[in-house]
């Protein structure tokens, strides 16, 4: 049964029946032990959507139960790479014949952009799962030249049974680039979605069962970052955390890993990331860059690109372009096509956005756009331009996740590459520049994971992704992304009567 969205606009897409509320366990949908439910939101106007399953502990402990049965002793690391890539493979086609009703649960727990969801987060998500199905069989260690009459290789293991603790700005890509390379690698996992936004999570748990998954493989608990997240980082029984979110939380995992069993730890945590704009470049497509780098998906994304910094040569024009361009960014209801921006994700960031931006007011920025909520209901702000800040002020050190840029200038190269650096975070950089001098010089000078280069959110499957500094350690995406759900291992045989 379907049910029509909202009262004006019949271009909108319906909204799917809600059908998946329950955690998933060893290939079941179930009750939390303590039978408790929490409510997920409507960023659009604060109602309730649906009542989830509310796993704590307990819980974990069963859905670590299911994925050590399945590890130890189920199929899954035990087919062969190609068996396992072509049931990914299924699952990925899966993904793009449930587009629509997927991009619509998603906009609606997320606030994000139905469209974009449809046009990109989903079909890019099905080709990482295809990127890393392909992968699946190529899976090789290598053949060691020793000395002594020993002969050497190395095989790479599925680390065992992870555990994946995914935020809400991306449900899908988040979900899809930390299992589907753990399964490529022959891993089983427990799954906990943020708690903003646990639909498409369970969606994609019903959906791996139909590709043919086995039970116990996948597992999805869905709850609090204090309670069934702890639960995941302190288990003696998980190998591995992968976790992307705050650092703060970051840190509190990889305590967590430390106090217990010495988990393997994958961090993919904030960051403030520099847009540096040389005076050779087109000032038009610079602004464009600069605008979308920080307002795409409504400030909320790790990679956002924050903190302007503009060479003097072109500051004026390039800050009249910029407010120019900046008019035609519409917010508006995510299903709405038009819509540039939607609605924060939740009344908390809704919150903190609104306070870091009267912060900066406070702190003597200048605001030359925006600066406010928007509307009677929901949780939309206004794409917000400071200038008159620096490295020194909260909105210039701290992430936001909210459409908020700093805009700075700059005089020369080395100065750019100063500031740039001048932050605890090392996520990602972007560099606007014909010179192909200063562009060599700037990428290998930013300690920063992935340096863009005239180009903003390009991302790659194939394109390791992950920060230096306090924005984490480890990689996803890439190979990269995949070996890191392997242990290497050394077996070494003598061989007798050896002629070297
Ligand atoms: O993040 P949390 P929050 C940043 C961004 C944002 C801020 C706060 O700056 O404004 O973090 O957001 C789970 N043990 N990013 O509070 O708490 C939680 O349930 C184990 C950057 O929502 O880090 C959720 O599943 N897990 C970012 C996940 O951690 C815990 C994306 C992320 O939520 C836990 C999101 C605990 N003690 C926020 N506490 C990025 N890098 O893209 C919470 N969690």
């Amino acid at each position: 049964e379907e049910h029509s969205n909202g009262s004006n606009g019949s271009h909108r897409p319906l909204i799917p029946e809600i059908k998946f509320t329950k955690l998933f366990i060893n290939g079941e949908f179930v009750d939390s032990v303590k039978e408790r439910t929490f409510e997920t939101i409507d960023p659009r106007n604060g109602e309730v959507i649906a009542k989830i399953a509310e796993g704590d502990k307990e819980d974990v402990d069963l859905a670590v139960r299911a994925a050590r049965e399945a590890f130890d002793h189920g199929p899954w690391p035990r087919m062969s790479g190609y068996e396992r890539g072509r049931i990914m493979s299924k699952l990925a086609d899966l993904l793009d014949e449930n587009v629509e009703d997927i991009a619509a649960l998603e906009a609606l727990d997320a606030g994000k952009l139905f469209a974009v969801l449809k046009e990109g987060d989903i079909p890019s998500s099905a080709s990482m799962i295809r990127y890393y199905a392909g992968a699946a069989d190529k899976i090789h260690g290598e053949v060691l030249k020793m000395s002594r009459g020993l002969h050497g290789i190395t095989l790479r293991e599925p680390v065992g049974v992870v555990g994946h603790i995914i935020p809400w700005n991306f449900p899908t890509i988040m979900f899809f680039i930390k299992v589907a390379p753990a399964l490529a690698a022959g891993c089983t996992m427990v799954v906990k979605p943020a708690e903003q936004t646990p639909l498409t999570a369970l969606y994609y748990a019903n959906l791996a069962k139909q590709a043919g998954v086995p039970d116990g493989v996948i597992n999805v608990v869905t709850g609090f970052g204090p309670t069934a997240g702890a639960a995941i980082s302190r288990h003696m029984d998980i190998d591995m955390v992968s976790f992307t979110g705050s650092t703060e939380v970051g840190r509190l995992i990889m305590e967590a890993a430390a106090k217990s069993n010495l988990k393997r730890v994958s961090l993919e945590l904030g960051g403030k990331s520099p847009l540096i704009i040389f005076d050779d470049a087109d000032i038009d497509k610079a602004a464009g860059l600069a605008l979308v780098g920080s307002f795409y998906n409504k400030g909320e994304i790790c990679v956002a690109g924050s903190r302007v910094y503009v060479q003097e040569g072109i500051y004026e024009e390039f800050e009249k372009k910029l407010i120019e361009k900046a008019k035609g960014w519409t917010v508006g209801d995510p299903f709405d096509p038009s819509s540039l921006q939607g609605p924060q994700v939740d009344k908390k960031q809704f919150e903190r956005v609104l306070s870091y931006i009267e912060q900066g007011i406070r702190e003597g920025g200048n605001l030359l756009i925006g600066g406010n909520s928007l509307g009677s209901k929901g949780y939309y702000i206004q794409p917000t331009i400071f200038t008159n800040v620096n490295e020194d002020m909260a909105i210039v050190k701290e992430e936001i996740f909210g459409p908020v840029m700093s805009l700075m200038k700059f005089k020369t190269v080395d100065e750019a590459i100063r500031r740039a650096n001048n932050t605890t975070y090392g996520l990602v950089a972007g560099v606007v520049t014909r010179d192909i001098d200063i562009a060599n010089k700037v990428s290998r000078s930013i300690r920063a994971g992935v340096v863009w280069v005239n180009c903003y959110f390009a991302f790659e499957n194939d394109a390791p992704f992950g920060g230096y500094k306090m924005s984490g350690n480890g990689k996803d995406s890439g190979m990269d992304g995949l070996h890191k759900y392997l242990e290497t291992k050394s077996v070494v045989t003598p061989i007798y009567d050896s002629p070297w």
